[in-house]
């Protein structure tokens, strides 16, 4: 059982001899809001001790020791995409589909009833922008996953496949969000945010959906009553200023709609893409990161590892930094990380998995809906028992 006290932070925070970072500290002790210079200090001055510290103080008062994690599946009905991402492993362009894949409806239904009988509570479905999957596609496809399972959370769509699908339908963003709610839509994840700084957008990923464009389409989400994700793809080309003008827009948002459940930094993963010669931000950055992420959005409930991204060791490491969620016990069907060159070549972990790894980490496992309800605490439950019990592997 982790526990940083309030009289270990104070101690921590009058042992520290820079002024800067002192007031830092104690405004972090007050619960007062870190502004953007003081956002910047923390990467450019903070060991990871003292960010560390704080994250945990605060992670600790949010959730206390509770770690969640979901139980979901993933389905990626294509990688074949018009945009151009530099930092991208995954896709291939339409002329070389040949290369990718493309699921069709019943391919997609075939994998959505594989998980018949099996206590997921969650669909996320992402993928490449293929020029040819249309808005109409997309609903007849989810109306037939409500129609199977009605009780599974559709988790479904980055901002930018929900950019393109309702340019190419000619909807606004409000009319396509309603269509795709009314078809059994409910949550947004939160990918394709990267970097917001134009600076930085206009160099990793220039064609597709915009800062505003990105956090319009999830502002209209919050307004008709669905919550999404946000992500941050750090450790590339970016500086410091840019990671906290990025957090700095979501928190902005957050503020206006309180529709977003979690933040999830990725780490830049530099296998087989055209940013290959970035090399990766070592472990230590990763962890202040983040540390300061926690510290920035306070007004985020959730910080989450991506697990699949980070490899199971650094992930548990992350639970010392202000992390509190871990997604999901994802099987081997997500391939955007392991075609970057994770460690996660396959990455699957049962429920018993998981949970060991959350009780190894000194925390206590809860596995929680797409929304945070709490659906089970493992705490008191057997890891033996759990491994041969078929119902949790
Ligand atoms: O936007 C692509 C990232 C994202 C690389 O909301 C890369 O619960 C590192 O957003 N190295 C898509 N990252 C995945 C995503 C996500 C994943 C898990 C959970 C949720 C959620 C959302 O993957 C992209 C991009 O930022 N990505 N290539 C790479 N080489
Ligand atoms: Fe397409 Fe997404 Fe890859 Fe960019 S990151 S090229 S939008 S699949």
């Amino acid at each position: 059982m982790q526990e940083t006290s309030r009289q270990g932070v104070e101690e921590l925070i009058q042992s520290e001899k820079d002024t800067a970072l002192r007031n830092i500290g104690y405004k972090i002790l007050k619960e007062e809001r870190l502004g953007f210079e003081e956002g910047v200090t923390l990467f450019e001055k903070a060991s990871l001790g003292f960010v560390g510290t704080l994250a945990n103080y605060v992670r600790e008062k949010k959730h206390g020791n509770k770690t969640y994690f979901n139980r979901n599946f993933h389905v990626e009905p294509t990688n074949v995409c018009v945009f151009t991402c530099a930092f991208c492993s995954y896709s291939r362009l339409y002329k070389n589909r040949d290369e990718g894949w493309e699921l069709s409806e019943d391919q997609i239904m075939h994998i959505v009833k594989s998980y018949d009988g099996k206590p997921v509570t969650e669909v996320h479905i992402v993928g490449g922008v293929h020029p040819k999957l249309t808005m109409e596609f997309f609903i007849k496809l989810m109306k037939k996953i409500k129609a199977h399972r009605p009780e599974l959370h559709i988790k479904g769509y980055t901002a930018v496949e929900l950019d393109y699908m309702f340019r190419k339908a000619k909807v606004s963003a409000e009319e396509g969000m309603q269509l795709l709610k009314e078809a059994g839509l409910q949550s947004l994840p939160g990918g394709g945010a990267e970097i917001f700084h134009p600076d930085i957008r206009s160099k990793i990923c220039h064609d597709k959906v915009g800062t505003e464009g990105w956090l319009n389409i999830h502002r209209v989400a919050h307004n008709l009553g669905m919550h999404s994700n946000a992500t941050m793809l750090f450790g590339h080309i970016e500086n410091y200023e840019h990671r906290i003008d990025h957090m700095e827009h979501l928190r902005k948002l957050q503020d206006e709609t309180g529709g977003f459940n979690t933040f999830i930094p990725l780490k830049f993963r530099n296998g087989n893409n055209d940013m290959s010669h970035v090399p990766e931000s070592p472990v230590v950055e990763d962890m202040r990161l983040y540390a300061i992420s926690r510290l920035y959005l306070d007004n985020f409930p959730h910080i989450k590892a991506y697990w699949p991204m980070l490899g199971r060791q650094n992930a548990q490491l992350t639970l010392s930094f202000g992390v509190d969620d871990l997604d999901g016990t994802i099987d081997d069907t997500t391939k955007i990380y392991s075609m970057a060159g994770s460690e996660e070549q396959k990455p699957a972990l049962s429920t018993a998995e998981l949970v060991a790894l959350i009780k190894q980490a000194g925390r206590q496992p809860i596995e929680r809906d797409t929304l945070y309800n709490v659906i089970k605490d493992y705490s008191e439950e057997d890891l033996n028992a759990l491994t041969q019990n078929p119902h949790y592997n």
